[in-house]
């Protein structure tokens, strides 16, 4: 059986780390792809070099050229550019969306039976703009954010409680910005919910509160200690486990942005929710039931995503 083929357009921070995960996991032979010359073919030269040692068998190669997107069963979007201190992800929209356009353009070409996951920000934008341009099924364009967010929350909560991050689910769904919604309900420590964990004394309301709210803002708490970039061991390490579910049709239930068409009252727009990631692709949207405090949170959030789609359907570029 051939291996599978990786591509990662996008060789930087986040891009790299895509490339050691996928080759230590053996997903399949990667390739990086970017707009810098010589970075991704110095990045994956390094990355092989490293397989010796860690014992992969991912054959690594890194180009300028789009045309090696070629035969790829997964693309991974990180082309763009990331956010300084003081910077919201909004503010990258307008050069971020040219950049899509030509990404897609040139997925849609040489890779037309690829699964796409975005992470460039402004993620649910971004993503509804690649599947504008790829024309994509739905199903087979998807944008990485819920993963991560829902990590980030799982962390907290294991460091609060002294527990296993293993034992700790927990998942925030709708828009990737400050809108966000973590759902305490749904978030559990071996099944216990948040809630109850609270009557029992694990944790006070006003500290849990603390935690939604540093989950809300833990890309900028990174963004404020690098001072050059954002977040991208955990953007990475989400996208791997995306694409892994994918490749491997594991059929996990992962929070992602996907193309709504009604769920959740919600149509035409790209948000995040809990899916079924298998051999298809998005094979399923997970309809929870929210109560009205989650589904006001929910719909200022899609309304947030909605505005930014405005303004990019106002650039008229795609
Ligand atoms: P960075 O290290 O700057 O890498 C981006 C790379 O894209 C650079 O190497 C650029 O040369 C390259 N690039 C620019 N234009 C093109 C193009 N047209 N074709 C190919 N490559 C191009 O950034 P990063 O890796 O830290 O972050 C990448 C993106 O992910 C940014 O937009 C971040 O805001 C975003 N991000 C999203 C999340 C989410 O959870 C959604 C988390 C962290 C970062």
């Amino acid at each position: 059986m051939a291996r599978k083929k990786i591509a990662l357009v996008g060789a930087g921070q986040i891009g790299g780390t895509l490339a050691l995960l996928a080759g230590m996991k053996e997903l399949g032979d990667v390739t990086l792809i970017d707009v810098a010359e010589g970075v991704p073919q110095g990045k994956a030269l390094d990355l092989v070099e490293a397989s010796p040692v860690e014992g992969f068998d991912s054959h690594l190669t890194g180009s300028n050229d789009y045309a090696e997107l070629k035969g790829a069963d997964v693309v991974i979007v990180t082309a763009g550019i990331p956010r300084k201190p003081g910077m919201s992800r909004d503010d990258l929209i307008g050069t971020n969306t040219g950049i899509i356009k030509t990404v897609g353009e040139a997925i849609a070409k040489h890779a037309p039976n690829a699964f796409v996951i975005v992470i460039t920000n402004p993620l649910d934008v971004m993503v509804w703009v690649m599947r504008e341009v790829t024309k994509f099924p739905a199903e087979r364009v998807v944008g990485m954010a819920g993963v991560l967010d829902s990590a980030r929350f799982r962390w907290f909560l294991a460091e609060a409680f002294g527990v296993s991050v293993e034992d700790v689910t927990a998942f925030v769904m709708g828009g990737h910005g400050d809108t966000m919604v973590p759902l305490v309900r749904y978030s559990t420590v071996a099944g216990i919910p948040l809630p109850d964990l609270v009557k029992m004394g694990w944790v006070s309301q006003e500290k849990l509160d603390q935690i939604v709210q540093r989950t809300r803002d833990g890309g900028a708490e990174i963004v404020k200690l690098l001072k050059t970039g954002s977040a991208f061991y955990a953007p990475a390490a989400s996208a791997i486990a995306m694409a892994e579910s994918y490749l491997k049709d594991k059929k996990r239930v992962l929070p992602c942005a996907a193309l709504l068409t009604g769920q959740y009252g919600v149509k035409d727009t790209y948000v995040g929710v809990p899916v079924v990631i298998g051999a298809k692709g998005v094979e399923k949207i997970i309809e929870i039931e929210l109560n009205a405090e989650e589904k006001g949170m929910f719909d200022k959030s899609v309304g947030a995503v909605k505005e930014l789609v405005d303004v990019v359907k106002k650039m008229n570029v795609i």
